[in-house]
């Protein structure tokens, strides 16, 4: 065979060249001409014809990192909330004018194409989004990476609304083919399930091994991570499970036919779906089935094929570090000593003293109730050799504790990997931060509150293990594609270097107080709006009105995130006003959006998701309130609908309870995108208004310490309730059934819960938030002031970008260097 010394020349970059080769797909690839195309058709073909352009530089990239065998990042992630890819491949790749020019030129409409890719939502929320920001700063900024994850066949569940109640649909994204994925099945590996351990001998010496029950093909899933303009293309490659052949024969030879297919059905379910639970695990089989068949597919493929042949494992860390998104992962630290101790025969301290160098673990929340523990018995079950060496692992651990403190029985319980109580279980954080080099909060306040709460025992153990990185968002999709308006403004005045250096919107600092600018930013504004009412218009045949304040809400919906006390004070203006309390002349006219899907499991989640449509119900349909206050609450948030909605915002809402928001991200795309802010002291709210100053910020509520001391002297909401006057007439409205055809027991619950425990403290925090709220109504009265804020968070947006969170993991956590493709 001749060697390929290049690969083939990098197609022409003219509208007629690439008019050349979308023809080409159209007819070859998809077997129609244009005529008789549908728009299905057209856009498979548009995605493909980009994704040739793209394919030069993702040999070129492999080649290289193949070549150089220089330290990578493998970040593994059990989701990846991607949004779309073709606006993404156009951008990073420089194409969306020819591909516009040469599209249109055929008379075809080229946003109908944008408009026909389904995005692939392989994540619940800022987890998921903040691992597709990671892989997107990662290419752009040169550094060899790969991300690890599951191809679910359906991602997050469509949500609809059936009488303003959330009806979940399964969301079958791969329905239409999907375009930006490179299927391996001959690159397939196996992963082992259940089954026993024994010992055996190797060479006179004793050794343990495992020997599973059943096992499950992986198949890789590679897809394109490009950089922005830099000729880098990385990979992510996500794996899906199929039956093995062996164990299909087996069972059709003893002629079950039914048998043979049930466990090709079994293979099949691990990467089915998605969980939709965010923050409150479900301790079910089939996730930590998930959890391993993706973790043990990633090891085996980074060791076996990344990798040189005859890598001297010993030198492990200087070659990767396994980040660990969270602890959804995490077997992946069993996995590889099982590999390094049963598989290679290396001694225990031996493989452990690696293992412990190449993991590095991310924890995003603080929530008790999500962090994970999987039971001694299902692990046992499932993973026989996994748990006999995380027994080991504690063994050791407990030893190095009782060695620092003798005679501390109720630290060792503490600290133990394994609780104890209700049941025998696996703490999966506590197994990260044993094992990992780092552990890591994801804002200032979250990082904080580990060392000194969550994970107060180990911090003190090993100080040097914890540090922060602060989240960050990617400029490049929401600024420079969801926001075209602002980023041309932006380039007009401080060029377009700010697309890959964030902190260069500092220059638009002085622009604050030029008027000009301030009107060409208030354009942008007002025109984005609009996008946004077509859009809405178009979608769910919903009006709004562009003139009002936007003020918005979207995220998850969970207690903590309360968006519960945004809905009461909507109520309570709508009381006000509708009990001629008061003059609706003097409400600032706003437009109320929320967005939010619940886990389907969560109850009172999905309650109040049906009470933020019956209350918008009433108050769309009052006449008194007309033009003035409005709600709306478009179906099934995802990221599409995020870059249209964040750049139309006036105001953002961040208002968890302080000390509960691990750091949010939404916030920071609000910010970048000129929205202010109307937020608690939690997350890294804090970071943002540390950077753009009081003047620039609604400061509100409780903070973390103060949450403490009102918990610990016993919350009794009901004393708010009493003495707030507008609090009791809102609550009242709710619990009399005003919302709901006078049926009083259809939102009891809410109301029965805010009245005894409201857990997250929406009562204490209600009074502060409607004073925060009236400055908000006077600073919106102030054009020019409420414009030179919003600049002002643009300009101090740089250090939220998620290229800065990268050089704080290279710096505080991989020790990687960046290394260029090209020259
Ligand atoms: C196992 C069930 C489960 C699933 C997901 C438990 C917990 C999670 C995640 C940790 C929830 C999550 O998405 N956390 C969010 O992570 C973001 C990125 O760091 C932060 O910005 C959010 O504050 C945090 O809630």
């Amino acid at each position: 065979m001749t060697q390929q010394t290049a690969p083939i020349a990098i197609r022409e970059r003219t509208v007629d060249a690439f008019t050349r080769e979308f023809l080409r797909e159209l007819n070859f690839g998809q077997g129609v001409d244009v005529e008789r195309s549908s728009v299905n058709d057209r856009y498979l073909a548009l995605a493909r014809t980009v994704r040739h352009y793209l394919m030069t530089r993702w040999i070129e990239t492999l080649r290289h990192q193949w070549e150089h065998q220089a330290k990578s990042v493998a970040y593994l992630s059990a989701e990846y909330l991607l949004g779309r890819q073709l606006d993404n491949a156009l951008l990073a790749s420089d194409l969306t004018d020819i591909a516009r020019t040469s599209v249109e030129s055929l008379g075809i409409d080229f946003d109908e194409l944008r408009d026909a890719e389904i995005e692939p939502g392989l994540g619940n929320g800022g987890l998921g989004r903040l691992a597709a920001c990671f892989v997107d700063s990662l290419a752009t900024m040169n550094i060899p990476a790969v991300g690890y994850g599951i191809r679910y066949e359906y991602g997050i569940f469509e949500q609809t609304f059936v009488d303003g109640w959330q009806v979940e649909k399964a969301d079958d994204w791969l329905r239409l083919g999907s375009p930006w994925e490179f299927p391996h099945p001959e690159a397939a590996v196996e992963v082992g399930f259940g089954g026993t351990t024994e010992d055996h001998e190797v060479d006179g010496e004793k050794r343990r091994r495992w020997v599973p029950a059943w096992n499950v093909l992986g198949v890789p899933y590679n897809y394109m991570v490009p950089g922005y303009e830099n000729g880098r293309v990385n990979t992510l490659r996500l794996w899906s499970a199929r039956a093995t052949h062996a164990f299909d024969l087996q069972i059709f030879n003893s002629g079950d036919y039914e048998e043979a297919v049930r466990a090709q059905t079994f293979a099949e379910n691990i990467s089915k779906v998605l969980y939709p639970e965010d923050s409150t695990p479900q301790g079910k089989e089939l996730r930590l089935q998930q959890q391993y068949f993706f973790v043990a597919c990633s090891l085996r493929d980074f060791l076996d094929r990344v990798l040189l042949r005859g890598f001297d494992l010993h030198n492990l860390p200087e070659r990767v570090t396994f980040q660990l998104n969270d602890t959804h992962p995490v077997i992946a630290v069993p996995e590889l000593m099982r590999i390094l101790v049963d598989e290679r025969g290396w001694k225990w301290d031996e493989a452990w003293a690696v293992t412990q160098r190449v993991f590095a673990y991310t924890c995003h929340t603080l929530l008790p109730e999500a962090l994970e523990v999987w039971s001694v018995e299902l692990l046992g079950r499932l993973l026989p050799r996994h748990l006999e060496i995380i027994y080991r692992i504690n063994e050791e651990f407990l030893e190095v504790v009782r060695t620092r403190w003798p005679d501390d029985e109720l630290r060792l319980r503490r600290m133990s990997i394994i609780a104890e109580h209700p049941e025998r279980a696996v703490r999966m954080a506590f197994l990260a931060t044993v094992a990992g080099v780092k552990v890591n909060g994801v804002a200032e306040l979250h990082s904080q509150l580990l060392r000194d709460k969550v994970l107060a025992d180990f911090a003190e153990l090993w100080p040097d293990k914890f540090t922060n990185v602060t989240n960050g968002i990617t400029p490049r999709r929401f600024l420079k594609l969801a926001n075209p308006g602002l980023s041309d403004l932006i380039t007009e005045a401080i060029g377009d270097g700010w697309v890959t250096d964030l902190d260069r919107l500092e220059g638009l600092l002085p622009l604050a107080d030029d008027a000009e600018f301030r009107r060409r930013f208030r354009e942008v504004k007002a025109a984005n709006k609009l996008r946004l009412v077509d859009m809405l218009a178009h979608r769910d045949g919903s009006t709004i009105d562009p003139d009002t304040m936007l003020d918005v809400m979207v995220k998850r919906l969970h207690e903590y995130k309360r968006q519960m006390l945004k809905l009461l004070h909507v109520i309570s203006l709508y009381e006000q006003v509708t009990r001629g309390r008061l003059d609706i002349a003097d409400v600032t006219p706003r437009t109320f959006a929320f967005g939010a899907k619940a886990a389907p499991g969560y109850r009172m989640a999905k309650q109040i998701i049906g009470l933020i449509n019956a209350v918008g119900r009433t108050i769309n349909d009052e006449p008194a309130l007309e033009g003035r206050l409005r709600i709306v609450f478009p179906a099934n948030y995802n990221v599409t609908l995020a870059e249209c909605l964040i750049p139309a915002a006036d105001l953002s809402e961040q208002i968890s309870l302080a000390g509960k928001e691990a750091s949010g991200t939404g916030n920071m795309k609000f910010m970048l995108n000129g929205a202010l802010t109307i937020g608690t002291d939690d997350g890294a709210n804090v970071e943002i208004r540390q950077l753009v100053g009081d003047d620039n910020f609604f400061l509100f509520g409780l903070d973390e310490p103060a949450v403490e001391k009102v918990v610990a002297a016993g919350y009794r909401p009901t004393s708010f309730y009493e003495s707030i006057p507008n609090l009791r007439h809102a609550l009242d409205l709710v619990a009399r059934g005003t919302f709901s055809g006078g049926d009083r027991s259809v939102f009891e619950p809410i109301v029965s819960n805010l009245l005894s425990e409201d857990r997250f403290l929406v009562l204490a925090d209600f009074q502060a938030y409607v004073d925060a709220q009236a400055r908000v109504d006077v600073a919106y009265a102030d054009t020019e002031g409420w414009t030179r804020s919003a600049v002002i968070n643009v300009a101090r947006a740089g250090f939220f970008s998620s290229d800065r969170s990268m050089r704080d993991y290279l710096d505080r956590i991989w020790h990687a260097r960046q290394v260029a493709t090209r020259p």
